[in-house]
């Protein structure tokens, strides 16, 4: 048994609203949890917040022509207030760029680092001579080498969904100033994750064979491939500065200080107690996040803890798969998502409804799909016809022939011990499903107990032998009413708003947990408060105006993607009059060896021969173009394209979707001949 429970759920990047996808993936599932523990009585601190640094919140800032610190305020608070508004218990939901943060973090930075538990090594980074600065993957852009198309990342083509290095780049070029960058040499701190593999693999797989599937599976084959040293420092002036000396311009990599955001945030909700919480053995700690953090917090996260050694490690892991939006993958870049503060505003009051949908669908075992269409039949055909429907028969039938005062239970028939009998049972079905983060399932259990009530009014007609047997209906509806009052509890870590209606028209608080499963828990002449509607029908109306709003995203992100592109700055003349650009003639051409997309080409310019590697090979052969007169860039500067140096530009028109053709003079010019 443990004496405490400490509850962590990511902590979303600051650098946009909270959508559907992650309430399902974490942070419902976390609430559920946090929730029920209280319930139990157990002594629970639920940790919250957002993780504030990290490039892509730079690049925002930079896009909207804000300061990072505008970004990460303007979402926190967002992020904070639809969390608060969905009933999301957090005991803390506090910021990684708070100051015991920063502290927090750096010290343990360097305590490892006094503890010789990081290796130095120096490696080569792009670097912006201009800005005098080193540049991040995400701050280099250029033609991507695999589809040639412009404004692909230095990690990554958003356009064929290529994974790139920046080196691999075509026509490199530094987000900030737009100057080339060069490689410079850099230093930088390595947690040597092979030294913590052989700890890993027998902790994780043979010490925690019960975690679940997805995530045991996920590290065994990390582990299997074996680990590597990852840099835990980047060159950025945004986040926790390194706390060595000579470290200037240096900060910690995001996903070294985002997990320590957990430990910070406990410290300033306890400042006085809370190493209790993070270095006692009897708490135990669970980390709910979704599957593409599992490595960080299986793997990376507790090789940082246990470098450090005061800390204890988690218990479990219960990451979600993703959920997608009308079959397709949730995307704050593409705006394809239900952002929570909107759907709050449009649909209020049913916060409970997309607690509920997103619990009974969600992400557990493999990636699931959420529809409007769905969202509509759960809650007319679950929460309005099966829980509402029989609360409120169980209240209008006590008022009407009870004055709503809870009835004496006289003899029980066989029928009425089946249903008393089967109440502990749901109860242990229900505790083991929760226990072992099978949120889906422990939510279908309680809800069978409303079904189990509905079949019993159903089956026994109390309206019907009002005339003849009032005992009869007394005893059925003091045991629906004790029906209702169970359901208060259980279903309250999953419907808490509506568990609030429900305890008001039961006159009650909320029963303690160990009343689950009984029927003593209202009082002969015990007095009702009057009924209300639990829940409302959703009309089609309601659902298709959601629909048109998607379609209309998608409809934007058609255009958008068609769009041609967007027109550049005024410049000078004599801006274009730097340019040299001839008509030359192609004398050969071969592919580069080991790439698709890259031609060699020898061409005359009427000056000299010499070399132009471009990114045309999917669209002309060698062959096509051996012979033919092209228009060419000939005073760019000279650069190396895989290990070739070419010198000069082919100019060529290329349309939205990447579909690229040479530009000829429309008769056979002179070599070298100037066009302008
Ligand atoms: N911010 C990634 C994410 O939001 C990251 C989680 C940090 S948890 C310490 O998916
Ligand atoms: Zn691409």
């Amino acid at each position: 048994m443990y004496k405490r429970y400490l509850i962590t759920s990511a902590l979303p990047y600051a650098n946009g609203p909270v959508h559907i996808g992650h309430l399902a993936g974490v942070y419902i599932p976390a609430d559920i949890y946090s929730r029920y523990l209280r319930l139990k009585g157990c002594d629970v601190v639920f940790i919250g917040g957002s993780d504030e640094h990290g490039v892509p919140i730079t690049l925002k800032a930079k896009e909207s022509g804000v300061s990072p610190q505008d970004v990460v305020d303007k979402y926190h608070n967002l992020m904070k207030d639809s969390f608060r508004r969905l009933g999301i218990t957090f005991d803390i939901y506090s910021r990684t760029t708070s100051p015991v943060h920063h502290e927090t973090a750096a010290a343990f930075f360097k305590k490892l680092y006094d503890d010789g538990k990081f290796i130095e090594q120096t490696s080569e980074q792009f670097y912006d001579e201009e800005a005098n600065q080193f540049l991040a993957d995400r701050y280099i852009t250029g033609v991507c080498p695999r589809c040639a198309c412009e404004g692909a990342y230095g990690d990554q083509c958003e356009k064929c969904g290529s994974t790139l290095s920046p080196n691999e780049l075509i026509n490199p070029k530094s987000a900030i100033s737009g100057s080339v960058p060069v490689l410079r040499e850099t230093l930088h701190w390595y947690l040597p994750l092979d030294r913590y593999q052989d700890f890993l693999e027998d902790w994780i797989l043979n010490g925690h064979k019960e975690w679940k599937t997805n995530v045991y599976g996920q590290c065994k084959s990390w582990l299997d491939q074996g680990l590597q040293p990852r840099a835990v420092s980047r060159d950025l002036s945004w986040g926790v500065p390194v706390p060595v000396e000579g470290a200037e311009g240096k900060v910690l990599y995001v996903w070294f200080d985002a997990p320590i955001g957990y430990i910070s945030n406990t410290k300033e909700l306890l400042p006085d107690s809370w190493e209790l919480w993070w270095k006692d053995s009897e708490t135990r700690l669970v980390h709910f996040i979704g599957k593409d953090n599992i490595v960080f917090h299986c793997i990376v996260f507790p090789a940082m803890l246990k470098a450090h050694g005061d800390f204890i490690l988690p218990d479990n892991v219960p990451a979600n798969e993703f959920l997608n939006l009308e079959g397709r993958k949730l995307s704050t870049t593409r705006n394809w998502a239900i952002w929570l503060h909107e759907y709050l505003d449009e649909l209020p009051d049913k916060e409970d409804v997309l607690r509920y949908v997103l619990c009974a669908n969600a992400p557990e075992t493999k990636d699931n799909d959420f529809t409007w269409k769905d969202f509509q039949t759960r809650n007319n055909s679950e929460l309005v016809a099966i829980l509402g429907n029989f609360v409120n028969r169980a209240m209008v039938l006590t008022q009407k022939y009870f004055e709503g005062k809870v009835p004496k239970i006289n003899d029980l028939a066989d029928y009425d011990k089946a249903v008393i009998a089967e109440l502990p049972e749901i109860r242990k079905e229900f505790e083991h499903a929760i226990e072992t983060f099978r949120f889906r399932e422990a939510l279908k259990k309680a809800m069978d107990l409303s079904r189990l009530g509905n079949k019993y009014l159903a089956d026994t007609e109390p309206w019907k032998i009002a005339k003849t047997d009032m005992n009869r209906v007394a005893t059925i509806l003091n045991l629906s009413l004790q029906i209702c009052a169970n359901l208060c509890i259980i279903l309250e870590p999953f419907l808490p708003f509506s568990m609030i209606k429900l305890r008001k028209m039961l006159a009650i608080e909320t029963p303690a947990w160990d009343k689950l499963g009984e029927v003593n828990l209202l009082t002969e002449g015990h007095q009702l408060s009057a009924p209300e509607l639990l829940f409302e029908k959703i009309e089609d109306g309601v659902i298709e105006k959601q629909i048109n709003k998607l379609r209309a995203k998608e409809k934007a992100n058609a255009a958008a993607a068609s769009d041609v592109a967007p027109r550049k700055e005024t410049i000078q003349f004599d801006d274009f009059g730097k340019t040299d650009i001839r008509v030359v003639k192609v004398v050969a051409a071969e592919r580069v060896p080991k790439t698709d997309k890259l031609l060699k080409l020898t061409i005359d310019t009427g000056i000299d021969t010499r070399t132009i590697v471009s990114g045309i090979a999917e669209f002309y052969k060698p062959e096509d173009i051996t012979g033919k007169q092209v228009c060419v860039l000939i005073n760019l500067a000279a650069r190396k394209i895989k290990g070739i140096e070419s010198q000069g530009m082919i100019l060529m028109a290329r349309n939205s979707s990447g579909k690229m053709c040479l530009l000829q003079p429309s008769e056979t010019m002179d070599n070298g001949s100037e066009i302008g």
